[in-house]
C-alpha cells in the first residue's frame, strides 16, 4: 500500500488585537525572524506585515496588523483601517489578547466586530499571569463570541506556540502555496530599514515624540564591496521634537542611527552604512503622501 501524500494547504491568518497585545512579537517568534518591530509602547505597528511560514505541507501566511484603537489622526485612521482590512482578507483571524490586561473595552469592541468571522482566541503573556486567573478570563472572553479554538501562549518565551503552529498548519484551507516557500516576507528592504530606525526612535524617545515621527528611506545604493548605503529621512511634526530627536550635540540621533544600523546589518547579513536626516514637517500625519509611503491606504 502506498502512503498518501499530505494535502497541500495555504491560507492567511491575521493576528488582530488591541495595541501592545504582543502581535508583532508573535509574528517574529513564529517566523523566527525579526520582520516586525517591537517596543513596549502602544501603537508601534503602523501597517500590515506578512510572515511566510512553512510547516509540513502547509504554508501559513501570517499577517501582523496595527493595534485596533479609537483613531483620531488621519494616520491613526489609516492604521486601524489596515488592521480591519487584514482581518477581512484572512481565512482565519487570531484574536490576540494580553492576558494581564484582561477583558478591556478595546478587546470587547474588537470581538464584537469580528462576529461571524472564523476566529481563534489566543491569550498571550501567560508567563506574567497567575494560572488561576486564566480560566475565568477565557470563559469571559468566550462569552463575547464563538471562537473555534482557544490557545494560551507566551510569544515572549515560546510557551504554547508549538500547539498553535500545529493547529494553524491543520487549519489552513487546501490549496497550492501562494509564495515561494523560502521567502520570509513580501516587505521591501527599504521599508524594513525605515522601520528599524522607527523602532529605535520608539525605544529611545518618549511621550509624543515617537508618535510625531515617521521615517522614509530616500536612497539605497548597493556598493561594489557588497555593503549597502542607506539614506533615510526622519520627519517630525514639531520643532521641539526635532531638538529632542537630535539631542545634545547630536548624540541622540547618532545612537538611534548606530543601533538601527546594527539591526539592519544583522537582518541583511551584510555591512550597512546608514545616514539619517531629521526634517520638520508639520502635519505629516495628515498627509496622504506620507501615509502612502508607509503602504497605507489614505482614508481621506
Ligand atoms: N511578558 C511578556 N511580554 C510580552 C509577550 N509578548 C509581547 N510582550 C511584550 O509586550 C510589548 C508589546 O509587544 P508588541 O509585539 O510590540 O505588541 P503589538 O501587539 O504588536 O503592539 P502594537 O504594534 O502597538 O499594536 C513588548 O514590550 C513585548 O516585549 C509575552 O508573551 N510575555
Ligand atoms: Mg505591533
Amino acid at each position: 500500500m502506498s502512503e498518501q501524500a499530505p494535502v497541500s494547504r495555504c491560507g492567511f491568518a491575521a493576528i488582530v488585537g488591541a495595541p501592545n497585545a504582543g502581535k508583532s512579537t508573535l509574528l517574529n517568534r513564529l517566523t523566527g525572524a525579526k520582520l516586525a518591530i517591537v517596543t513596549p509602547k502602544a501603537q508601534t505597528t503602523r501597517f500590515r506585515v506578512l510572515g511566510i511560514l512553512v510547516r509540513g505541507a502547509a504554508q501559513i501566511l501570517l499577517v501582523d496588523t496595527p493595534g485596533i484603537f479609537r483613531p483620531r489622526r488621519r494616520l491613526d485612521r489609516a492604521m486601524v483601517r489596515a488592521a480591519w482590512t487584514g482581518a477581512e482578507d484572512a481565512d482565519l483571524v487570531l484574536l490576540l489578547v494580553d492576558a494581564r490586561a484582561g477583558l478591556t473595552d478595546e478587546v470587547r469592541a474588537i470581538a464584537e466586530r469580528l462576529g461571524g468571522r472564523r476566529t481563534w482566541l489566543v491569550l498571550n503573556k501567560v508567563d506574567i499571569v497567575a494560572r488561576p486567573k486564566l480560566l475565568p478570563l477565557t470563559a469571559e472572553l468566550n462569552g463575547l463570541a464563538s471562537f473555534e479554538q482557544t490557545f494560551m501562549v507566551s510569544a515572549a518565551n515560546g510557551d504554547g506556540l508549538e500547539g498553535l503552529l500545529e493547529a494553524l498548519a491543520q487549519g489552513m484551507p487546501p490549496g497550492p502555496h501562494l509564495y515561494p516557500d523560502d521567502d520570509l516576507t513580501d516587505l521591501p528592504d527599504r521599508l524594513l530599514a525605515a522601520e528599524l530606525v522607527r523602532e529605535q526612535i520608539f525605544l529611545q524617545t518618549h511621550e509624543e515624540v515617537p508618535y510625531g515621527t515617521t521615517v522614509e528611506t530616500e536612497t539605497w545604493q548597493e556598493r561594489p564591496d557588497g555593503s549597502v548605503r542607506v539614506e533615510a529621512t526622519v520627519y517630525v511634526a514639531r520643532p521641539g521634537q526635532k531638538a529632542i530627536l537630535i539631542g545634545e550635540g547630536g548624540k541622540r540621533i547618532r545612537d538611534i542611527g548606530a543601533r538601527a544600523r546594527q539591526e539592519l546589518a544583522r537582518l541583511l547579513e551584510r555591512k550597512v552604512h546608514l545616514f539619517l536626516n531629521v526634517r520638520e514637517r508639520a502635519g505629516w500625519d495628515e498627509e496622504g503622501a506620507r501615509l502612502r509611503a508607509l503602504g497605507l491606504d489614505d482614508p481621506g
